[in-house]
């Protein structure tokens, strides 16, 4: 794979596509996110992914979660509204949350799925009539990535921008293959998977590998085995798509949005050891991550 023409991403690269915000500017300048995610017992991911689209700047948030963990989620989080929906007996999203889902979407800028909703097979069949029918441009993390396992053809019915974040067990669900093999060929797969379904692929873990439509790519030098940490991956989809709602191109967000997270989880290792870092605090760490490179 040496012909791939590749980018390591720095920190001038990242702050040049910051715009300082106009003074007279108010919350609906700066885009509303709409988080589906969530479920009994996996609520934590929903939060943080809700809470690092406001970080990054977002002007609304809204978590879309199972309604019977609809006031837990509201109780921890002042800052996003919280919205319930139909659910299983098992408290994770019911496929009859598709017309509500679709509503809730015509009133945002950005969806981002995937965090915590679990792998029920309502909730997969949801995720796989919801993707086709979007009209806003999606980010599709964890179990939404997994949901898309053996059906990556829907991929290709996208009609909205898209950005994938699958961590290698993820890349491996969707493309059938070992997490070894995933490992082994991060380039090419990465690249491959964006030219195939139009799209931008962010391949995370040690050294994150972004790949775009066009066929470049963007390596991320940030970050650090300390975030190798439950919840560190939510986060990172709801600050990418925190980037979208503002403006920021799929390419742009992914690769800032990779970046920055790397960054804030370098300051909290630092402060706090890589052992102690917790994903709650690559959130705490993710202003002064964007003051220092912006
Ligand atoms: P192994 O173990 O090494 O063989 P899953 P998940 C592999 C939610 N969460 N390098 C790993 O392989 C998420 O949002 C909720 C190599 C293993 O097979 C999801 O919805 C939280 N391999 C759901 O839980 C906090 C790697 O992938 C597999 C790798 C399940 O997500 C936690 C594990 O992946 C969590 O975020 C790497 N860098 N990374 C909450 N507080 O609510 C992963 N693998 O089975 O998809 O499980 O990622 O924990
Ligand atoms: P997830 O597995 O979805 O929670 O995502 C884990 C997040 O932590 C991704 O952003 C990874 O890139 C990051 N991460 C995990 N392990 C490492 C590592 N060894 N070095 C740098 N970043 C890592
Ligand atoms: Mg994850």
């Amino acid at each position: 794979s040496k012909e791939i023409p590749r980018q390591l991403l720095t920190g001038e690269m990242i702050a040049s596509w910051f715009k300082p915000r106009q003074s007279d500017a108010h919350k609906g300048s700066y885009g509303r996110v709409l988080v589906l995610a969530g479920s009994r017992g996996m609520t934590g991911a929903a939060r943080m992914a809700a809470k690092a689209a406001l970080r990054a700047g977002a002007g609304l948030v809204t978590l879309a979660l199972p309604e019977s963990s609809q006031p837990e989620a509201a109780a921890a989080i002042d800052e996003a509204m919280t919205r319930g929906l139909p659910e299983t007996t098992e408290g994770t999203l019911a496929a009859a949350a598709l017309e509500p889902v679709l509503a809730a979407c015509r009133s945002a800028d950005v969806l981002v799925t995937g965090p915590g909703i679990g792998t029920h097979p309502e909730t997969v069949e949801l995720i796989r009539a919801l993707l086709p029918r979007l009209t806003i441009p999606v980010v599709i993390d964890a179990d939404a990535l997994n949901a898309l396992a053996g059906a990556t053809d829907l991929l290709a019915k996208l009609t909205v921008p898209a950005i994938l974040t699958p961590h290698p067990g993820e890349m491996g669900r969707l493309l059938d293959l070992t997490v070894a093999e995933v490992q082994e060929n991060r380039l090419d797969l990465a690249r491959a998977a964006a030219q195939r379904w139009n799209l931008v692929t962010v391949l995370k873990g040690a050294r994150t590998v972004i790949g775009t439509p066009d066929g470049s790519l963007y390596i991320n030098p940030t970050g650090n085995p300390g975030m190798a940490t439950a919840g560190s991956g939510d986060v990172l989809a709801g600050l990418i798509a925190g980037l979208l709602a503002q403006g920021f191109s799929p390419e742009r967000a992914a690769a800032a949005g990779v970046y920055l997270h790397g960054a804030a989880g370098d300051l909290a290792a630092g402060r706090l050891g890589q052992l102690s870092t917790m994903a709650g605090d690559i959130l705490e760490f993710l202003p002064e991550a964007m003051q220092s490179a912006l």
